[in-house]
């Protein structure tokens, strides 16, 4: 299998420091090293994507720098797409959630048939109308949904991106922090959602399934999990900024993965929120460590390992 990776060193999208400094973190942790252990993996490392500086533009009500996110994500759509189209899955490491709008909009280019399984303590479905931060973080889903495109007001210099995308392309898992106007949206909707307590009930490895099912009944359509670390239990994943407890362990994280994995199916993931700034040196080890099994676990490595080559059949 062939692997591309693009870093995403983008955190306008909410109002913490840190979070862009995270593709040099897991870089710097091993990344590349770590996947090209993986039997029969083709890692390419396709360095950052450009995160330019734009220029301000008219301003939209509790949107902050909107520009900004746009910008980078009209940057990484390209990217995505490219590596894609090098017949790669595509691992974006961001970076704040608001980078989904560009990976999302670049796999879709690819692949109009794909399906978007969100994993998330949130369900990042806000718009600015309904968002109690203005932090676009909170708002990607919101905007790549092509049903949900009557909810916003006119955005200056997103007229790149034509929300194509339908919302019934779309699961949750792992949600317990869900905002009123969210919630609503979810139901409207009837967005297939695996949340904490449907994970209690189920397991993690029939929630994933289920929500495979519900998405692609006929299992033929490329996958792309948006994975937050912060789905992650606050203990497993502490550098993030908005952390919440009661959340997926990260042996959870790893089964879900594998499962996806084992569909044969996975074009694209998304590893966001991870900010090494947060915390203790123990915390930010952690968390690292923890994007990296979910990463490897989403490639294929098997936690059993890999006996030598041939050595038995002698
Ligand atoms: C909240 C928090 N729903 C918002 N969202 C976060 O700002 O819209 N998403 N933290 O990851
Ligand atoms: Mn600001
Ligand atoms: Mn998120
Ligand atoms: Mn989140």
């Amino acid at each position: 299998a062939r692997v591309g990776i693009l870093g995403v060193p983008f955190e306008k999208g909410q109002k913490k420091y840190g979070v862009s400094v995270a593709p040099a973190a897991l870089r710097c942790a091993g990344l590349v090293e770590q996947l090209r252990q993986i039997e029969g993996l083709d890692v390419k490392d396709f360095g950052d994507v450009d995160t330019p500086k734009s220029p301000p533009s008219a301003r939209v009500d509790n949107m902050e720098h909107l520009e900004q996110v746009s910008a980078c994500a009209q940057a990484l759509s390209v990217r995505v797409a490219e590596v894609l189209r090098d017949d790669r899955v595509v691992i974006t490491i961001g970076g704040d959630h608001s980078i989904g709008v560009g990976s999302v909009d670049g796999h879709y280019k690819v692949n109009e048939d794909m399906i978007l399984i969100w994993v998330d303590a949130h369900a990042d479905i806000n718009t600015n109308e309904t968002s109690d931060s203005g932090s676009v973080h909170g708002m990607p889903v919101a905007l790549l949904c092509r049903e949900l495109s009557d909810y916003w007001p006119y955005l200056p210099t997103m007229d790149w991106q034509v929300p194509r995308f339908s919302i019934k392309n779309l699961g949750y898992i792992g949600l317990r922090s869900v905002d009123s106007y969210e919630r609503l949206a979810i139901e409207k909707y009837n967005i297939p959602t695996f949340a904490m307590e449907d994970v209690d009930t189920h397991g993690i490895k029939s929630s994933v399934q289920h929500v495979l099912q519900q998405l692609d009944p006929r299992g033929e359509k490329p996958i792309h999990v948006s994975f937050d670390i912060d789905s992650l239990d606050a203990l497993e994943a502490p550098s993030t900024g908005t952390p919440v407890r009661g959340g997926l362990t990260l042996r959870e994280g790893i089964n879900m993965m594998e499962t996806i994995y084992a569909t044969g199916r996975l074009r694209a993931v998304d590893l966001v929120e991870i900010n090494p700034a947060i915390g203790t040196d123990t915390d930010r080890r952690h968390t690292i460590d923890a994007g990296l099994s979910i990463l490897k676990a989403a490639l294929g490595a098997p936690r059993r390992g890999t006996a030598p080559k041939g050595v038995l059949d002698l």
